[in-house]
């Protein structure tokens, strides 16, 4: 049921949208060349697929099938307070009994694509999620009273995340100029439940874990995309906007996550026929968790209990720059076989509350066109 916020969001990147397909019209008033992107029997190139990072980046042509397998490794390491480093002990001067002090998340993302027309690409994406966290305990004393005399704990969980259906539609396709939208949903099929052994009055227990932890949002979440790309002899740009807008107040654990909205941009260039170096910018803007995360204490001996704990710590904005190579393997046994591989460094994070910092996002994958 959309509520006030979430039609703000909605009107906020529908302008980014057309502020963006804007740019895109002027863009596309350059002389065009001759080349590529028309769909019948055109060469692959390297750089016809965007960053491996990127998602829903290209279409295919009609009865065209691909198959996709990445990886992602996220390292997050020490904490935040908006664009400031912060450490463990302003999270405890700030009431916090436990600070969160680094994550690491590895993701495997099986993907599947088929082109009933040329026109429309239908795409399904299934995730398998590993999540560990390290925390500190504000003082030996507390340790001693929640958490058997330890005072660090670390927590995990791993299963299966969300499941992302998606249609692309490529609306347009003129000389080497081409642009699509997306429209996707995620279904809330990763767990909202992980738990772990976490401190507790008298000692540590089996708990609900906090958002970060979970392996899937809980809601159904509706997932638009616009893809514009143009592509030159040897090199080619791209742009994308997607979002992800919670079509659910609430889930079945009394939250939500914040919408998102990412805007990325790249440019490929090909060294040789089976070998191309990229980079790109990308913006992401999340907004906070609402409601209160059911089963997950707010309480501490030093006042609160854990940052993720609470809505504040959610949310904020980050630039990331884009480095990677895209390989398309012409000929041999691995013909037609592309192997990718992008990272994403942060070049900003200005973050809601108090919240871990990205450091590095490691993007490696496979795909193959039938
Ligand atoms: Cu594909």
């Amino acid at each position: 049921m959309p509520s006030r916020n979430l039609s703000t969001t909605m009107h906020t990147f529908i302008k980014s949208l057309v502020s963006l397909s804007l740019t895109l019209t002027a863009a596309s008033a350059q002389p065009a060349f001759s080349c590529c992107a028309t769909d019948e029997a055109h060469q692959p190139r390297p750089d016809e697929h965007a960053p491996i990072s990127v998602m829903g980046d290209h279409t295919h042509a009609k009865d065209g099938w691909m198959l996709s397998y990445r990886y992602m490794n996220m390292q997050m390491d020490g904490m935040r307070s908006g664009t400031d480093r912060i450490s463990s002990s302003d999270v405890f001067a700030s009431g916090y009994t436990v600070a969160p002090e680094s994550m690491t998340m590895d993701m495997h993302m099986l993907g599947v694509m088929y082109a009933p027309t040329d026109k429309l690409t239908l795409a399904l994406m299934a995730n398998y999620i590993d999540i560990e966290m390290d925390h500190r305990i504000v003082s030996q004393m507390a340790a001693n009273m929640i958490n058997r005399g330890d005072t660090t704990f670390t927590t995990q969980s791993s299963g299966l995340g969300d499941l992302k259906l998606n249609a692309l539609y490529r609306f347009y396709l003129e000389d080497n100029r081409k642009a699509h939208f997306g429209l996707g949903l995620s279904l809330p099929t990763g767990s909202i439940d992980a738990k772990d052994t976490l401190p507790a009055m008298n000692g540590a227990r089996n708990q609900q874990m906090p958002a970060p932890m979970q392996l899937g949002s809980g809601t159904f979440d509706l997932l638009p995309s616009l893809t514009f790309v143009q592509q030159f002899d040897t090199w080619s740009y791209g742009a994308q906007a997607r979002g992800v807008l919670r079509l659910e107040d609430e889930n079945a654990n009394d939250y939500r996550l914040g919408h998102e909205f990412e805007l990325v941009s790249w440019a490929g260039y090909n060294l040789t026929d089976w070998l191309g170096i990229n980079s790109g910018l990308s913006y992401t803007h999340k907004g906070q968790l609402k409601g209160q995360q059911k089963d997950v204490g707010t309480m501490g001996p030093n006042g609160r209990s854990v940052t993720t704990a609470f809505n504040e710590n959610y949310g904020g904005e980050r630039l990331d720059a884009i480095f990677g190579l895209n390989l398309y393997l012409p000929k041999g046994m691995l013909k037609g076989h592309r192997i990718a591989a992008d990272v994403r460094l942060p070049l900003w994070q200005d973050l809601n509350g108090l919240q871990l910092e990205t450091d590095l996002v490691v993007t490696i994958g496979w795909q193959k066109a039938f």
